[in-house]
């Protein structure tokens, strides 16, 4: 089964704590954990708790708000855990490196000289 088709997502599971993840921050609408495989000094998840967004232009069409409050927390993660200043990725599409389909930020952050996605 491909990841695409995964229901609830591994990210939902990790919501539920069905699956282990180092948390750093949650309100009741979105949660952040570090990467599995990080690739910056910093390199956290944002995600919604409801994965019914595939990807950032869905939840941008459907909840803009939400996407404010992911942005809201990952400004917020930037600071308390690096300098402030961060990169926020949003693989959009499996052409695009996307392999969970439950729309998430990545928020690089802390020294991104040699950070990138690829
Ligand atoms: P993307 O390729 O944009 O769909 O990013 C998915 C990211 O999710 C990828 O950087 C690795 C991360 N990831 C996948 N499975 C897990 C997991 O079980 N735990 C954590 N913490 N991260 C995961």
């Amino acid at each position: 089964m491909s990841s695409e088709s995964e229901t609830p997502s591994i990210f939902t599971r990790i919501i539920a704590r069905e699956i282990p993840a180092t948390i750093v921050a949650e309100t009741d609408r979105v949660i952040a954990f570090e990467d599995i495989a990080p690739k910056a000094p910093v390199h956290v998840l944002v995600v919604p708790k409801t994965e019914q967004y595939r990807d950032v232009a869905e939840l941008a069409a459907g909840d803009p708000a939400l996407l404010a409050e992911i942005v809201a927390m990952a400004q917020s993660l930037a600071t308390e855990l690096a300098d402030g200043d961060f990169r926020l990725i949003f693989n959009s599409g499996e052409n695009a490196g996307q392999t969970v389909f439950h729309v998430h930020a990545h928020v690089l952050a802390g020294g991104l000289e040699e950070a990138s996605l690829a």
